[in-house]
């Protein structure tokens, strides 16, 4: 038995949270593990918690259950953080942990020091979820729970495609597929499902987008009186720039929206050698060599040029 099975044997009382923000791989490990403990230790007190549940992830199994108030105060047996990299990404959820007579740090990220009692984090793993799947016992992960591990290694993936995917990564897929889950629907309706809100501004995005410095530079751009006029918001922005980046011979996207009055939030993107994180960095923002962003101010066609001289400087070096 590891080191997690043994800990929830031991406790009454488990709490579970992931990290703010909650995205497709935190809402799967919570759910993941909530599910597991419910399904093979009914008798213990079981509580999961993360700030919100996006509507798209409602489909996973007592995702219902999660209680997003922090308001109780609850001193834990067990209290596990789920693909947070450090103390800080959990938020309001640090009450319960600070409390709890142990804690257990389950994750993936290669910032994570180890700030739990127990901790087991795998840089290598695709997925909080690919490093869940080998704590559980095969024979207890449920119908409910394989479909939960699935949708973390679908999103910390984008559907297998970076370059985090190992061969492990899709021995455990095949594992969670030999449980008879419907993988084609969750694919479709947690990652690719748009809403038709969604679709409008990015085909309104598509539409109104410039191609510059011959054609290596996309660039795009919403106001905030056309996102009132869709009835949009900044959720419903998500993966535009990822359409724009895809744009043949394009090595820089840029997508702009306007945030306040002359406010703008700038993602970046780049398929070549440019570092986008050099120019977000020099506007003030960040992120990685590959995707970053910043926010900048003034007229828009000047905050175009500005990112569009660096991006062209690089292009030359
Ligand atoms: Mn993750």
């Amino acid at each position: 038995m590891n080191r997690l099975l043994e800990e929830i044997n031991k406790a009454s009382s488990i709490g579970i949270c992931g990290h703010v923000r909650p995205d497709g791989d935190c809402l799967g490990s919570v759910t993941a593990m909530y599910n597991y403990i419910k399904d093979n230790y009914s008798e213990k007190n079981v509580k999961a918690f993360l700030e919100n549940v996006p509507d798209k992830f409602t489909y996973l199994k007592r995702s219902d259950e999660i209680i997003v108030d922090f308001e109780e105060d609850i001193e834990f047996d067990l209290f596990i953080a789920l693909d947070s990299g450090d103390i800080d990404r959990i938020g309001p959820a640090i009450k319960y942990f600070e409390n709890a007579k142990t804690t257990f740090v389950i994750d993936h990220h290669i910032s994570n020091k180890g700030y739990g009692d127990e901790n087991v984090v795998l840089p290598k793993a695709s997925s909080a979820c690919e490093v869940l799947f080998d704590l559980f016992d095969y024979d207890g992960i449920s119908y409910d729970t394989a479909i939960s591990l699935y949708t973390g290694l679908i999103h910390d993936t984008g559907v297998f495609k970076h370059s985090n995917v190992s061969s492990k990564t899709f021995e455990v897929a095949g594992k969670l597929i030999e449980k008879g889950i419907p993988f084609s629907k969750i694919i479709d309706e947690s990652f690719y499902a748009k809403t038709y809100i969604q679709n409008q501004i990015l085909g309104r995005c598509l539409l109104e987008s410039i191609m510059c410095l011959d054609g290596k530079c996309i660039v795009s751009c919403l106001t905030k009186k056309q996102l009132i006029l869709h009835g949009a918001n900044a959720a419903d922005l998500d993966g535009i720039i990822d359409q724009l980046r895809i744009t043949k011979g394009v090595e820089v996207a840029i997508f702009i929206y306007e945030i306040g009055e002359q406010e703008y939030k700038i993602s970046l993107r780049a398929n070549g050698d440019v570092d986008v994180n050099k120019i977000a960095s020099y506007f003030g923002g960040g992120g990685h060599v590959k995707a970053a962003g910043c926010t900048m101010t003034g007229a828009v066609h000047d905050v175009i040029n500005n990112l569009t001289e660096h991006i062209e400087k690089q292009l030359e070096a």
